[in-house]
C-alpha cells in the first residue's frame, strides 16, 4: 500500500515537471517571436531651427518607423531624403510622414533635398 502511493506520488511529481518544462519553453518561444516582431519608432519635426532632434540614435537590424513631421513653411525643407537607403519622401505641411526601414550599423545623414538642413542617424 505505501509502495504504491509512492510510485503514484513519483508519477505525478513527474507529469509535473514535464508540464512546467514545456510551459517554459512555450513562453520562450513567444518571447522570441515578440522580440523579432519589435519596432522601434522615433519622432523628428522640421521646424524653423532645422530638424528637430537633429541626432536620433537607432539600434541596427530592427525595423525602424521614423514619423517626419514639418511644421514650418519657411525654408527650403519640403522634402526628407536619407540617401544611404535610397529614400526620398516629401514632407506636406504638418502631416506625418512615416518612414520604415531597417538601419544597418553606422552613421548616416538625413538632410533635405539640398543637403541644407541635416541631422545625423546614430545606428549602434
Ligand atoms: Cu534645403
Amino acid at each position: 500500500m505505501r509502495n504504491k502511493t509512492t510510485i503514484i506520488a513519483a508519477c505525478a511529481m513527474f507529469i509535473v515537471t514535464i508540464a512546467v518544462a514545456a510551459y517554459a519553453r512555450d513562453t520562450n518561444a513567444e518571447r522570441a517571436v515578440q522580440k523579432a516582431d519589435a519596432t522601434q519608432t522615433a519622432k523628428v519635426e522640421l521646424t524653423d531651427n532645422g530638424f528637430e532632434p537633429s541626432s536620433l540614435k537607432l539600434k541596427a537590424n530592427v525595423p525602424a518607423k521614423v514619423t517626419f513631421t514639418r511644421r514650418t513653411d519657411a525654408g527650403c525643407a519640403k522634402e526628407v531624403e536619407m540617401k544611404d537607403y535610397k529614400i526620398k519622401r516629401d514632407l506636406p505641411l504638418n502631416e506625418s510622414v512615416t518612414i520604415e526601414f531597417t538601419p544597418r550599423k553606422g552613421e548616416f545623414t538625413f538632410a533635405c533635398a539640398m543637403g541644407m538642413l541635416k541631422g545625423k542617424l546614430i545606428v549602434e
